[in-house]
């Protein structure tokens, strides 16, 4: 249960909707979800926000060369993200659009008063502006005469405006970041935000004028303007939770974290704390302004057609995959680069050797000495305590990394601990304490350390991996739910019980050769070359096949089939020799599928069999048909029956 009194508010930026998303808008929000998920691990009660900027020049535009309203424009687009969150696990808790009447009341709100208070003034200006960052510049802060910030031309206008009291704020602000050593992190990026400060500070335009952009939320007080689009962006945070009267009430003021890219980081340290600060609100505990990816050394942008899809990612890693490759690939706050080598890299070491590796050999030995039930421990000796320790060391350590958001260093802590696991297994050898009476006494204790440490591993992955640690719960017969072992249960060895019955599945992550891997990714930026509209269509095509009529498909005769025996096929690692049952005889069965079943757990297995396939012969074995399954990113899922079916009855 979480403790009411502990909360924890964080965020991701809402993005704009003028395009689909792509993995740079993925990383901030996986981070964020890493650190929620945490969180409530912790035993807090947790709200994070993501969302969708829909109003503004840039939407506008894209809306416009859609050629569909901007409503509708922003309707469909909003879409993909939700989508793509849900592809990516992620669990926030609410979902924000800054079209919705909760968010546009609470801006018309914050306007009037700010306008009330005088905080808010009409004046002439004449200046520079860039349209693609929707921003002012003034003749001296032009670089080569284009935009400081993008490096894009800029346009020169002249017009009457609504500006917001900003510059009055300089010495206030700059005071508060020298106090509060946490506010904007990394350390790096709070000097460059003093650096800023150290110029004056221009008062911030807050409207653009209708008859230049009619797509924007009217000021309360001057109907002939739209509000600019930062400033109705930013109070999305607040708007979030309700009427402004409601924020002392909701418990999750002020933030705790705002998680942003580097680019985007003066909007909120500079807009949106000078905002608050006039709105007599309380500035949030962190801004974190993390690095920027590449993809192969370049600029992901569409014009550079070069935006990894991450839907297709997906499709083709699994979530998982990718999740934790993004946040152990780079320490938070700096660049890193998108390549196919580094991505690989990192799924066959870490993940499919040293993770997976664990997982199945532990499993496996509980299978052969214990019949795949946990033992009861036998004393922990000095070389025991050596594994007990690093657990607890990890989790102590990487508690204190998550306050400044050091995601690589955790998952190299968790990493340790997943070798310390494999080097414990090696060292016990619980092969040969097998052999005598007095080893067996002491393979009890190794065994149960060993699911022990594997259930540590799994809650300490959860945030970063939550469908794999879900998976190594299910696979160690503990349920599902890691939230509800919490945190606490990692602080102290034992969690496991004894006597539980663990349930051995596939492979977490098989591993991905060179050649597959090289298909897999230019499958994955052909895709992305082709604009990123087209990525989930690229991705049917493949799939797509001849219409067949029914005739046709009964062709097939697909069987219920029982799996009597089942042995490895030498010197192959991929196929396993069947022995199926179909009712009516016994056919011999080649199928490839050695890689993510062990040949004992097939056999009492019900499959379907392509019964009527012509004979062909594998590694010199006769196959009479064929196993169904489905390849999902190279990992081999039987199809099967979710109620006993006897064998030989016809599948259609
Ligand atoms: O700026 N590498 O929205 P946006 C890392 N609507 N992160 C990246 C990235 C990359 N290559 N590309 C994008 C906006 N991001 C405003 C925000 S908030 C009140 C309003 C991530 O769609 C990163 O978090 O341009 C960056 O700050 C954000 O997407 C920009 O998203």
């Amino acid at each position: 249960m979480p403790d009411p009194r502990k909360t924890f508010f964080i965020t991701t930026p809402i993005y704009y909707v003028n395009d689909v998303p792509h993995v740079g808008h993925a990383y901030t929000t996986i981070a964020a979800d890493a650190v929620a998920r945490y969180k409530r691990l912790d035993g807090y009660r947790v709200f994070f926000l993501t969302g969708t900027d829909e109003h503004g020049q840039k939407v506008h535009q894209a809306a416009q060369k859609t050629g569909v309203g901007p409503q509708q424009h922003v309707d469909a687009l909003h879409q993909r993200f939700k989508d793509l969150w849900k592809r990516f696990e992620i669990s926030n808790d609410d979902f924000i659009r800054t079209t919705e009447e909760r968010h546009k009341s609470v801006v018309r709100d914050i306007l009037q008063r700010l306008y009330d208070q005088g905080e808010i003034y009409k004046a002439s200006y004449e200046g520079w502006y860039c349209l693609p960052d929707e921003r002012f510049w003034t003749e001296k802060d032009l670089v080569n005469g284009n935009c400081p910030e993008c490096g894009r031309a800029v346009d020169k206008i002249q017009e009457h405006n609504y500006f917001f009291k900003m510059g009055q704020y300089r010495d206030w602000l700059s005071g508060h970041i020298r106090q509060n050593e946490n506010f904007i992190q990394p350390a790096s990026r709070r000097n460059e935000v003093l650096g800023f400060l150290n110029k004056p500070l221009e008062d911030l335009c807050i409207s653009r004028p209708r008859e230049r952009l009619p797509w924007g939320i009217p000021l309360p007080f001057d109907d002939n303007y739209v509000t600019y689009v930062w400033f109705d962006a930013l109070i999305n945070y607040v708007s979030v939770h309700g009427p402004l009267e409601e924020i002392r009430r909701c418990g999750f003021w002020p933030c705790d974290h705002h998680l942003v890219g580097k680019d985007i980081l003066t909007t909120h340290a500079v807009y949106w704390s000078t905002m608050l600060k006039a709105t007599g609100l309380e500035l949030p505990k962190s801004i974190f302004a993390h690095g920027w990816w590449t993809v192969n050394g370049q600029k992901m942008s569409k014009s550079q057609r070069n935006v990894v899809e991450p839907n297709l990612l997906v499709d083709r890693f699994g979530a998982d995959a990718i999740r934790y490759f993004l946040l152990r690939e780079v320490p938070f706050g700096q660049d890193g680069d998108f390549s196919r080598e580094a991505l690989i890299g990192r799924i066959n070491s870490d993940l499919a050797n040293n993770l997976g590796n664990l997982l199945n050999r532990a499993l496996n030995m509980l299978d052969k000495y214990y019949a795949g039930v946990v033992p009861a421990p036998n004393g922990q000796l000095p070389e025991d305590a050596r594994l007990l320790d690093k657990a607890s060391e990890t989790a102590r350590e990487t508690h204190a990394l998550f306050d400044h958001l050091g995601f690589n260093k955790i998952l190299i802590k968790i990493w340790e601990l997943v070798d310390a696991a494999n080097v414990y297994i090696n060292d016990m050898a619980p092969w040969n304490l097998f052999k005598t009476e007095e080893g067996k006494a002491r393979l009890a204790t190794v065994m149960y350390n060993s699911a022990e440490a594997i259930r540590t591993i799994a809650i300490l992955i959860h945030p970063f991996m939550p469908e794999t640690a879900a998976k190594i719960f299910r696979q160690l017969g503990i349920g599902e739910s890691v939230e509800s072992h919490g945190l606490e249960s990692v602080r102290k060895w034992g969690g496991i019980q004894p006597g539980t019955k663990t349930a051995p599945g596939p492979q977490l992550f098989p591993r991905i050769e060179e050649e597959q891997a090289k298909k897999i990714m230019d499958t994955v930026q052909n895709a992305s070359q082709a604009g990123t509209e087209s990525a989930p269509a690229a991705q049917k095509q493949e799939e797509k096949l001849e219409q067949v009529s029914i005739e046709d498909f009964f062709k097939i005769d697909l069987r219920t089939g029982k799996i009597v025996e089942a042995e490895k096929v030498k010197k192959s690692k991929k196929l396993v020799k069947l022995k199926v049952d179909i009712g009516s005889e016994v056919r011999q069965v080649v199928a490839g599928i050695a890689e993510s079943y062990e040949p004992e757990r097939l056999v009492g297995r019900t499959i379907v069999l392509v019964a009527n396939l012509k004979p062909a012969t594998l590694m010199g074995i006769e196959s009479q048909g064929m196993v169904l399954a489905a390849s999902d990113n190279g990992k081999i899922v039987l199809a099967g029956f979710d109620e006993e079916v006897k064998p030989g009855v016809r599948v259609k």
